[in-house]
């Protein structure tokens, strides 16, 4: 079941609880006979006419998929008004949540329209029946357009079970089916400590050359630092790049935060363990430790990898608390390689999304989670330091089928 709240306690149950409600708006029709109010205005009893019976059965559809439409309606009122409402055990203000929901629009403008959604979208829009070659035509799209064989074939044959189940027969109507399987899909369970209340909260950001690794620490660290007032620490244990140090030090400066370095060439676990250190001296409240670019094909980096968690881990025990894989949203399928290989050398906890502003193919989202099990936690959205936004799955899919 998926979090709502990152860094609280209180989200399992209240989740649940959701979960239980979405269950039942969503339950088949013979769970329950629509509720009186939420049935159209009573029609006119039909004259009788030689294609009653057809007519009728229309008729009831109708009810039904109104019913269904209302449910759906209701459920997303629900999910706009308190999902994701919460960065690092902090409530986020309407404003904020907003905020971020025009970001994540804007910055799959490019998955939606070059990119395969936008087609899907517009098939599930029309009032036309459903075909065998509709089915074939959104498999062909979401396959081109990254979510990957597997999870298309799985979304599909839940969405086709849904349909049926429904007595649905327009594509129209299927549409909040298929958007609320596409956000089932984004859902994954993860353990998570609370970030408002460990502290310090350590963090680990891997990932491949370029990803986008370092702009993302100074995002999320501009985050902590003036949004909920934390004490932030930057590890630079990226030791192996010439400019990476200064890289770090720069967007720190501009964020306002220390870093903690030995300079190019030095051990990063010295690093790692040097900035868990000095976070527990200076009283730190979230220490974000940068590494290196690595190819998750070269044996020994990974190897390096796994020492600066096993460093980290002697100094806390139980950190790092997130270990955050980098994806560069454009490298497609391939990052979905990448990150089954730093899981195996990492224990990664969460994903981050980048350069989804960049992408047509965001559509790996799905997949990504689907295959690594993990939640997305941020998106990229730009270069700038106000870039990010906190991955939300129902504004990520509702972003993808914006009319
Ligand atoms: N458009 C866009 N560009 C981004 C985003 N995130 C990062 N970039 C750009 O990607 C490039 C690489 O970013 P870095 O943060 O240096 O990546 P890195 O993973 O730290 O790279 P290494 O340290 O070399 O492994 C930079 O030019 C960033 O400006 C994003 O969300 N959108
Ligand atoms: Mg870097």
């Amino acid at each position: 079941m998926f979090r709502r709240l990152f860094g609280g306690d209180d989200r399992k149950q209240e989740q649940q609880a959701d979960q239980a409600q979405l269950q039942e708006q969503a339950a088949p029709p013979q769970a329950a006979p629509p509720a009186p109010q939420a049935a159209p205005p009573a029609p006119e009893p039909p004259t009788p006419q030689p294609q009653t019976r057809l007519f009728a059965s229309v008729d009831a559809l109708d009810v039904e998929a109104q019913r269904i439409a209302q449910a759906e309606a209701e459920a997303e009122r629900r999910r706009a008004g308190g999902f994701r409402r919460f960065f690092g055990g902090q409530e986020r203000t309407e404003q904020e949540i907003q905020r971020e929901v025009e970001k994540t629009t804007a910055a799959v403008q490019k998955t939606r329209s070059t990119g395969m959604f936008g087609r899907i979208s517009e098939m599930f829009k029309v009032d036309q029946l459903i075909t065998p070659e509709l089915w074939e035509e959104l498999e062909e799209l979401m396959i081109a357009g990254d979510v990957g064989v597997d999870t298309t074939l799985k979304v599909i044959e839940r969405v086709q079970t849904q349909v049926e189940r429904n007595n649905i027969y327009r594509a129209s109507d299927a549409r909040s089916l298929l958007k609320q399987e596409l956000v089932n899909l984004l859902q994954v369970d993860q353990p998570q400590y609370a970030e408002s209340t460990t502290k310090p909260y350590i963090m680990l950001v891997i990932g491949v050359n370029g990803a986008g690794k370092t702009t993302l620490i100074a995002k999320i660290a501009n985050r902590y630092k003036h949004e909920m007032g934390k004490e932030v620490i930057l590890g630079a244990a990226d030791t192996f790049r010439a400019a990476a140090v200064e890289q770090l030090q720069t967007w720190a400066d501009r964020v306002g935060v220390p870093v903690i370095a030995q300079g190019q060439g030095a051990d990063p676990g010295a690093v790692a363990f040097d900035a868990i250190q000095a976070t527990y001296t200076r009283d730190g409240d979230v220490l974000i430790i940068d590494t290196a670019g690595r190819l998750q094909a070269k044996y020994n980096l990974m190897k390096e990898l796994e020492k600066i968690v096993k460093i980290v881990r002697k100094r806390t025990d139980i950190a790092p608390h997130e270990v955050l894989l980098v994806v560069d949203a454009t490298t497609g399928q391939n990052g979905i390689s990448q990150a089954k290989a730093f899981m195996e050398a990492a224990d990664v906890t969460h994903l981050a999304l980048t350069k989804l502003d960049s992408s047509a193919k965001g559509g790996v989202a799905f997949a990504m989670v689907q295959e690594i099990k993990r939640p997305i936690k941020y998106i990229g959205t730009g270069e700038k330091l106000d870039d990010v936004a906190i991955f939300d799955p129902q504004a990520f899919v509702d972003a993808l089928f914006e009319d």
